[in-house]
């Protein structure tokens, strides 16, 4: 099984920025990786020494499409083998893990007293953060009615030698967790996994539902089932090849202050749940990689939390709108906006798939519908079409007070309005766009090829 080291080795050399003087993981990488983003480039960033600490670290792994559709085996792009269509398929047919005796993971294992995770690497991020944060642990429960077991991302704040304060405000599957925990009493046993092969980090994001293992879709975009480990504490299986494992359990009904911290929403927000997540053990291999995702409005925190999102909402809308052609949540809307191109077979369908777009993804406040000529990935093509095919007195409609996402600083009591913007021309349309002949943008793209221009 490819592990995190694996996937590193196979990145080429013009991909990865490494920093060899001694770097302070303190605010630093983030700026770094941010003015990067500033010049439009998304090297993976690898700190070889952070002052004060013993394991080298990473980031940035997940701000180019590309990149993300090379993890999962699947081709740039929305052609043929697309990472939409690469998703759908291991969606559809997951690969169960399997569990072995041992692994590197578990090479060095520290319990009880000597237990620190202030030793670990985790950088501060944004100035107004609480404190010390890993925004890359990908928390593994089990659901105590059924054990099937569940991979998400949670915020932990470093809050002393074996204490976190964690929190759940996506109510997602692991909040449905501890609450079924806490009516039984009992706290919720959680692995916090740092660093493994990025296909696991993917397919933690995902949305899916509650009764599906996310680490069996990992399995399937590697080809090959996950191998795990018995948890030295609990009752969890974590990958063997992991870099770092944190063993522990989630309070139940104990809540403490926690934040702020600097959101995808590109706002620093004490919205929490306030959860506390307290260290049982760390194992660790005996030399590990430690993986960070730079959080905030960063592209790497942008891509990752909606690849798969986005492919699994686009194969839920061609289900219903078969002539859809792409979906892209641009980075501008945060989570907020989503555009859609499709090629328009009756008046009324981009209106149509809209709704459905809206109710598929609550998140969404704008939606763009778009003809299949406009590159939905091209922000200024988008409002070009807006600008060109859309009169607002006939061609928008808005929703009040519908569930969104509570992270957006504008929102009402966990509601906001939405808007569906429909830029489709009209089936009729006689009117042509001003496009230089084929054999025209032929030669000019010899020319500019042959002069690597
Ligand atoms: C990098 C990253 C950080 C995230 N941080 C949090 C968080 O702090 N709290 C939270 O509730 N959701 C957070 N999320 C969102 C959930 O982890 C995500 O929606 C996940 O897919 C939910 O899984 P589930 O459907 O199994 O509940 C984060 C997502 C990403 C990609
Ligand atoms: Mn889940």
């Amino acid at each position: 099984m490819p592990s995190l080291n694996d996937y590193l080795d196979s990145l080429p050399a013009e991909d990865v920025l490494r920093i060899s003087e001694p770097t302070d993981l303190d605010y630093l990488p983030t700026a770094l990786v941010l003015e990067l983003e500033k010049r439009k480039r998304f090297p993976v960033v690898v700190v070889e020494n952070p002052i004060g600490f013993d394991a080298p670290w990473v980031a940035n792994i997940f701000s180019d499409r590309a990149r993300i559709a090379r993890i999962a085996g699947a081709a740039p792009g929305t052609g043929p083998n697309s990472f939409n269509d690469v998703w759908q398929r291991c969606e559809a047919h997951p690969l169960a893990s399997v569990i072995v005796p041992t692994g590197a993971v578990q090479q060095v294992v520290v319990q009880g007293a000597e237990v620190d995770a202030g030793a670990l690497p985790i950088s501060r991020h944004f100035e107004h953060d609480a404190g010390r944060y890993i925004s890359s642990g990908i928390l593994i429960c089990k659901d105590p009615d059924t054990g099937v077991r569940n991979l998400s991302y949670q915020r932990l704040q470093l809050k002393g030698p074996d204490r976190f304060g964690v929190s759940l405000h996506s109510r997602g599957h692991i909040w449905e967790h501890l609450a079924r925990c806490e009516a039984r009493g009992k706290n919720l046993e959680v692995a916090i996994l740092i660093g493994a092969h990025p296909a696991i980090y993917l397919a933690a994001a995902a949305k899916v539902a509650m009764e599906v293992d996310e680490m069996d879709i990992a399995g399937a975009m590697l080809g090959s089932p996950i191998e795990l480990v018995r948890c030295k504490t609990i009752d969890v299986e974590v990958p063997a090849d992991a870099e770092y494992v944190i063993e522990g359990e989630i309070l139940a009904g104990v809540h403490e202050d926690e934040g702020p911290f600097g959101e995808y929403t590109g706002y620093s927000t004490s919205r929490s749940t306030r959860n506390v997540f307290v260290v049982k053990a760390i194992t660790r291999k005996a030399k590990p990689v430690y993986l960070d995702i730079i959080p905030g409005y960063s592209m790497e925190h942008l891509l990752l939390g909606r690849a798969a999102k986005e492919a699994h909402v686009f194969s839920r809308l061609k289900e219903m709108v078969p002539n859809l052609k792409a979906l892209n949540y641009p980075r501008s809307g945060t989570h907020f906006h989503a555009y859609i191109s499709l090629k328009k077979s009756a008046e009324g369908q981009a209106r149509h798939a809209l709704m459905l777009l809206m109710g598929l993804d609550n998140y969404i406040k704008l939606a763009v519908a778009v003809d299949a000529d406009v590159d939905v990935f091209n922000e200024e093509e988008v409002l070009w079409a807006i600008a060109t095919r859309f009169q607002a007195d006939t061609d928008l409609f808005t929703v009040p007070k519908v569930l969104c996402n509570r992270l957006d600083p504008s929102s009402v009591d966990g509601m906001s309005a939405k808007l569906a913007l429909d830029a489709t021309a009209p089936l009729d349309w006689d009117v042509q766009r001003a496009f230089p002949p084929t054999r025209a943008v032929d030669w000019a793209q010899d020319l500019i090829r042959n002069r690597k221009l």
